[in-house]
């Protein structure tokens, strides 16, 4: 596409208006005949489905109306690991252009394909993505998401490139360095996960770099949980709006779904290449439009590794409330943690995205964190460890007197009883990609 090309059309901030405002009844039709294609390639193409799709007795000729869907089963990460390393793919490896594998805890790493049609489909919606959040043709975009394996770095790349910017391919860590070529190249829009951003905000401020005074106007950040108050605080330390961005390397990597800069609430999910569910996490029956839940997702373009009933694990609501920005594609709710992320704490549920609710703003103390899990006895206990700011006293009898002060919020507010270590600055590690908020020693002396 020519630059010329797109300016034009460029009307209303959108990559591609004509799809992004579509009517409602005219995306679930149109969502309906590709649903249709994709059952039947899945089924025709990987034994997998073919296999699932026959157990639950169910055919892609069974498929006629949207609401058909739960009636075919859902797919699990396990299936991916299961068909380790290309099992599930629908097209011939030799087919494949890219791979992107996510290392996961445990196991062996999910592999995920793409077609030259797929990175297609994949840079335009990322490009649609970044527009929607607010980048425009002409801007310097320094990409902080790592490149490698993880979607993150070269999906934010080819959306850049395709929306027409100037991308800068700099990748995670090297901080001080990071901060010096967003000055010299005058970065408009920072890409990075959120707790990367924080990091970066501190290192600037540490060197006397002013950020918010640089031409950085715009972040997009995803890849992990985040809460409205460290949006707030990184909105304030760079001087910028901060965008909230979704995807997962599963469905296809980051931009399947990002907020608008006109109301920062909700993400558009991108209803022309995939269906969103919401769905009890129990009893796995679909919940109605605006129930919590989990987010189970169905892919409608992807060629290589068609996905039917994802489990995404991500818990959230959907919206189709109609948005301000003119786009009609419905909205994910911030999704504030996994249901595998839930602790339970001596009976409490706990999300680690509602700790940092608590820290963030807090006096004295600075958002990062990191939660500690150790068995005493047979209770789990966890601890929270926090860094007091370095305006703040280490007298003992301060840090005692602060760390009460978390603890009694944190018992106050999330109702779960723990442990509060308060440490000095810079001693809670940093992130440079995706954060490590849990430490589990549970069972390290079972
Ligand atoms: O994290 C893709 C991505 C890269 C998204 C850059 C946004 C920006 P995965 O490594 O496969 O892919 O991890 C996917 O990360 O299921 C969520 O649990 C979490 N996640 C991603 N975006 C958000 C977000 C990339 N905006 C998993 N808010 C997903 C909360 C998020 N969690």
């Amino acid at each position: 596409m020519t630059a010329h090309a797109v300016a034009k059309s460029f009307g209303d901030n959108m990559f591609e208006p004509r799809v992004e405002t579509m009517p409602r009844e005219a995306l679930r039709a149109l969502q309906t005949e590709r649903l249709s294609n994709v059952l039947q390639h899945a089924y025709e193409r990987v034994a997998h489905y073919r296999k699932a799709f026959d157990t639950a007795g169910i055919k892609p000729s069974d498929f006629r109306t949207l609401s058909d869907i739960s009636r075919f089963p859902f797919t699990l990460k396990t299936d991916l690991r299961d068909n380790y390393p290309f099992g599930l793919f629908a097209l011939p490896r030799e087919q494949l252009i890219r791979l992107h594998a996510s290392s996961g805890t445990t196991g062996k790493p999910t592999v995920v394909g793409y077609s030259q049609g797929d990175l297609d489909r994949w840079a335009g919606l990322m490009a649609r993505s970044l527009a929607c959040g607010g980048a425009r043709p002409g801007d310097v975009v320094h990409n902080a998401y790592g490149y490698g394996l993880f979607t993150g770095g070269l999906g934010a790349h080819y959306g850049a490139e395709r929306l027409g910017c100037t991308v800068v391919p700099v990748s995670g860590g090297g901080t001080e360095r990071q901060v010096a070529l967003m000055q010299d190249f005058g970065a408009n829009v920072l890409c990075a996960t959120p707790s990367y951003a924080l990091n970066i905000a501190e290192v600037a401020e540490a060197m006397g770099a002013d950020l918010p005074k640089s031409p950085l106007r715009l972040g997009m950040f995803g890849a992990e949980p985040w809460s409205s108050g460290m949006r707030r605080d990184i909105e304030r330390r760079l001087g910028i709006q901060a965008i909230d961005i979704y995807g997962l390397s599963e469905i296809m990597g980051p931009g399947v779904a990002c907020e608008c800069c006109e109301t920062q609430n909700g993400l558009h999910g991108w209803e022309d290449h995939f269906l969103f569910e919401i769905v009890d996490p129990k009893t796995l029956q679909p919940l109605p439009m605006g129930e919590s839940g989990e987010l189970v997702i169905t892919t409608l373009t992807k060629e290589a590794l068609p996905m039917i009933r994802y489990r995404t694990r991500d818990i959230t609501s959907l919206s189709d409330e109609p948005c301000r920005c003119g786009r009609t594609h419905v909205r994910i709710m911030r999704v504030t943690g996994r249901d595998d992320d839930m602790l339970i704490i001596r009976g409490v549920n706990v999300y680690p995205s509602q700790v940092e609710s608590v820290l963030v703003g807090f006096p004295g103390v600075s958002p990062h964190y990191q939660i500690v899990l150790t068995r005493e006895g047979a209770l789990d206990t966890m601890t929270v460890e926090v860094e007091r700011t370095p305006d703040t006293s280490g007298a003992e009898a301060d840090v005692a007197r602060k760390a009460a002060e978390v603890r009694h919020h944190i018992k106050s507010l999330i109702g779960v009883t723990c442990k509060v270590a308060v440490r000095a600055p810079g001693e809670v590690p940093r992130s440079q990609g995706k954060a490590v908020r849990v430490k589990d020693l549970r069972n390290k002396n079972d």
